[in-house]
């Protein structure tokens, strides 16, 4: 299991591709997040080889690393190892959880996307660190996300990790932006947390400011929503 003090409260996933980052650098970028408040990277990447995987994922490593931040790499154990990172992401069509495991070790942060509840439940069960429950809301930063889920079925999801006992780390991904965060966060019922964070895109990543924007989503899910 991962080490208990990873903050998951503001997950930032990486987008390299033109229409999220835009003519900016990536490991900026990156820093600037880390800098404003994001607790915890993925860096996701569908297109670079496997070479320029591990050099890009190193110089993000040096950047998290220099304010104690973990960094994940998306569908890559290699990846991971060849870079010496903190884990990875993996969903349900990449390398199954307990081999990633496996390979990686007791102490890697591992987590799994879980798009209902039989794959919440087995994820949880075969020893995932956390969860990615989602999609939450329509996004056109992914194509082809299997479905949008919620926050009803976010909620559903928690409840019956919940019944079952199953004690694992929860962020909810897809469509989350300032507008949003805190109210997923704590589905209505502050002050209790009902997620442990938040993942975000195009939130950070496509902003022409993104420590300001990652500085302004931190505020959000470090304090209950005022209608509460
Ligand atoms: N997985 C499910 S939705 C999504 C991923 C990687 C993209 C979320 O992007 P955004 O910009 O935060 O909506
Ligand atoms: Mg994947």
């Amino acid at each position: 299991m991962a080490p208990l003090a990873v903050d998951y409260s503001l997950y930032l996933v990486t987008d390299s591709t033109p229409p999220i980052l835009g003519g900016k650098d990536l490991v900026a970028v990156v820093k600037a997040a880390v800098e404003g408040g994001a607790t915890i990277v993925q860096y996701r990447d569908k297109t670079s080889d496997t070479a320029e995987l591990v050099q890009i994922a190193k110089e993000l490593h040096k950047v998290t690393q220099a304010v104690g931040v973990p960094l994940l790499i998306n569908d890559r154990v290699d990846v991971a190892l060849a870079a010496g990172v903190e884990g990875v992401h993996v969903g349900q069509d990449d390398i199954d959880l307990k081999t990633a495991r496996k390979l990686l070790g007791p102490d890697a942060i591992i987590g799994v996307t879980a798009n209902s509840l039989d794959e919440a439940l087995e994820a949880a069960r075969d020893g995932a660190d956390y969860l990615g429950l989602g999609t939450v809301y329509a996004t056109a930063t992914k194509e082809n996300t299997k479905s949008i889920i919620g926050t009803a079925g976010v909620q559903m999801i928690l409840t019956e990790l919940a019944k079952a006992g199953l004690d694992v780390k929860t962020v909810c991904i897809g469509g989350v932006n300032a507008s949003n965060a805190q109210r997923i966060l704590y589905q209505g019922s502050a002050p209790q947390k009902k997620l442990d964070g938040v993942a975000v895109v195009s939130a950070i990543m496509a902003s022409n400011d993104p420590k300001q924007a990652a500085a302004q989503l931190r505020k959000l899910v470090s304090e209950p929503p005022p209608f509460a």
